[in-house]
């Protein structure tokens, strides 16, 4: 054997060396392995810390989408009041009374109605609550016109004539199960120029004491009248008790005068129609004494259509 071989084989027995560190191998891997293990266990902690935020805001979110949802339906006209009630009916208000001439053009407006939720309103009128136009038995529920203004103008009567006119307001399609509605009616007469018939005016008498204002009076209160007929169409006339006319004159004259006038009208709504609760202050004192006889005419006919005696 040679220097050099020797010194070949020294360093091949060295080079056995590798073999032996093979043993160590598994010591490594597993020394590696170990902080891959933590570094594994860091990632899925903070992975599953990441994933609980992002449910957190998904949570949050959807909770504060339905939040806003329902706040909206609340401010908005939907289906109840402030509070989420169910619907509330509306209010109709057909109106005041209205009186006009044959052949004049009749003017409704249903404009104070109103729904306390809010809600669109629709308006249909019944036009004669004696006929039932739609034929389904019931004589004020028509619709004969529809909305809130409407203009209507009934046939020509032969004398004067006092209609029922019926407003139904709903607050949702007729066909909805949640819709509400109201009525409300408004009585519409027609006066006719010469009408046919004078109108029968049935008057009581109240006596009144002496106030700080006026002196006492008796005080002719109209009860009923058949049918409602313009001021201008009457006068009166005061009769004593052996039946001397003391005075006379158109009950146009006597609406505007002084508290202490002899006589006054009073037209308590309307001022164009004699009316129940119509009042005549009539003064007792001077030759209009109790005992004396108020007449009320008609447009000139020979008949009073109504008298009462003045009494305490
Ligand atoms: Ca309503
Ligand atoms: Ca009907
Ligand atoms: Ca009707």
């Amino acid at each position: 054997m040679t220097g050099s071989d020797t010194k070949d084989w020294v360093n091949r027995i060295n080079s056995r060396e590798p073999i032996n560190t093979g043993h160590h191998l598994p010591e490594k891997v597993i020394t590696n392995k170990s902080p891959s293990i933590i570094m594994v266990k860091g990632l899925n902690a903070r992975y599953i810390a990441v994933i609980g935020i992002v449910v957190a805001i998904i949570i949050l979110g959807a909770v504060g989408y339905l939040l806003f949802l329902k706040s909206g339906e609340e401010g908005s006209d939907g289906d109840g009041d402030e509070n989420g009630g169910p619907n509330r009916p509306p209010v109709a208000d057909a109106g005041y009374p209205i009186t006009i001439m044959s052949g004049e053009e009749l003017l409704l407006t249903a404009n104070r109605s109103f729904d306390p939720d809010g809600d669109e309103l629709s308006y249909s009128w019944d036009m004669d609550a004696g006929v039932d136009s739609n034929n389904d038995g019931i004589k004020d529920n028509d619709r004969d016109v529809l909305g809130m203004y409407i203009i209507y103008t009934y046939p020509p009567p032969v004398d004067t004539l006092t209609y029922i006119v019926t407003l139904n307001v709903t607050d949702r399609p007729l066909t909805d199960p949640q819709m509400k509605w109201d009525t409300s009616t408004v009585r519409v007469t027609i006066l006719v120029n010469g009408s046919a018939t004078p109108p029968d005016v049935m008057m009581e008498c109240h006596y009144q004491s002496a106030t700080p204002l006026t002196g006492p009076y008796f005080l002719v209160r109209i009860s009923d009248v058949s049918s409602p007929e313009f001021i201008s169409n009457f006068t009166f006339h005061i009769e004593s008790p052996e039946g001397d006319s003391l005075l006379e004159g158109r009950v146009t004259d006597i609406m505007v005068v002084p508290l202490n006038a002899t006589i006054r009208f009073i037209d308590t709504p309307s001022m164009t129609l004699l009316d129940q609760l119509d009042t005549f202050d009539i003064k007792d004192g001077g030759e209009i004494t109790e005992g004396c006889r108020f007449y009320l005419y008609y447009k000139g006919l020979m008949d009073p259509v109504g008298e009462v005696e003045l009494n305490e």
